[in-house]
């Protein structure tokens, strides 16, 4: 299996600034479709899916694929994850709203030893691409994560055993404030109080803030939508990996996204990540 999630993470960087390149071209271009979560899709998330579904799916060793703009996963090998292969979950574009104003996008790619929907603890692997000033790759494997710089297709270690730093700087918090329940309302001014405002609008981007200089984000639950906006299997269990491996921790607002029981190949969650310090108080907040 090892050599199958080495394929995994090779592909998805070679197939990277095929993504990156295909952006200008398809920059204000609306694919005319929603996702199964009901959200508008551009023609930048088709042709990543497109891309990265016929890359990763040729891969021996890889059983199956889902994908945040796909309703279904799709059979892609004879093996089954567990046995051998692998399930390969994707966000292709994670942020693409942000083409319209040029900011940070990027990919997220949990690696599952077993079928999808998969629990985050059953994750072997997890990765994000950042497509910033620089289209770097960061990778939680084996209780470690590497950043690397993608280079002509290939990941270029830049940096071993990242964890997250000690002393918390930023914050970012998804979703509009009256929407908060009161509960994170409160929490949310003492952290306002604390750190400084970073949020970007990407979670891939936003997140590495927070990797980077230590601190939290959430895209929390919200009065009009109480398991948040964020994707368990396309972005929260594969960003908690990554978290937890550096250190950091993650909640659902009252325990590890890792531990949140898959339901639906779609299900959403509140997501909660970064310092552990902050998570037990946002955990300890909602409980009140
Ligand atoms: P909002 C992008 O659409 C996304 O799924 C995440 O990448 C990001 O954290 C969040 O939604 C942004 O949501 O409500 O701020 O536009």
């Amino acid at each position: 299996m090892s050599d199958t999630v080495d394929d995994v993470l090779e592909t998805v960087a070679a197939v990277a600034p095929d993504v990156r390149g295909g952006l200008p071209g398809r920059r204000l271009t609306e694919a005319g479709v929603e996702n199964p979560s009901g959200e508008s899709v551009t023609a930048a998330d088709v042709h990543a899916d497109e891309l990265f579904f016929e890359a990763l799916g040729a891969i021996d060793g890889v059983a199956e694929f889902a994908s945040e703009e796909r309703e279904a996963v799709v059979d892609t090998g004879d093996g089954a994850p567990g046995e051998g292969d692998v399930a390969v979950a994707i966000d292709p574009l994670d942020g693409s709203s942000n083409l319209a104003s040029n900011n940070a996008m990027g990919t997220i790619v949990g690696i599952a030893d077993e079928s999808l929907p998969a629990a985050g603890e059953s994750l072997v692997a997890a990765a994000y691409v950042l497509y910033g000033p620089i289209t770097t790759m960061t990778v939680a494997r084996e209780g470690t994560v590497t950043t690397s710089v993608i280079d002509g297709g290939e990941a270029r270690a830049v940096e071993e055993d990242v964890s997250l730093p000690d002393d918390p700087v930023v914050y970012g918090f998804g979703g509009r404030v009256p929407e908060w329940p009161d509960a994170f309302r409160e929490y949310a001014r003492e952290v306002e109080s604390e750190l400084k405002l970073r949020y970007g609008g990407a979670m891939v981007g936003d997140v590495n803030q927070v990797l980077s200089y230590g601190g939290i984000f959430a895209y929390p639950a919200l009065e009009s939508a109480p398991n948040g906006k964020l994707r368990l299997q396309f972005e929260g269990a594969p960003i908690a990996k990554i978290i937890e491996a550096a250190g950091g921790a993650s909640s659902d607002g009252e325990q590890s996204l890792l531990s949140v029981e898959p339901t639906d190949l779609h299900q959403r969650v509140p997501v909660h990540v970064g310092n552990e310090a902050y998570v037990e108080r946002l955990e300890a907040a909602l409980a009140d």
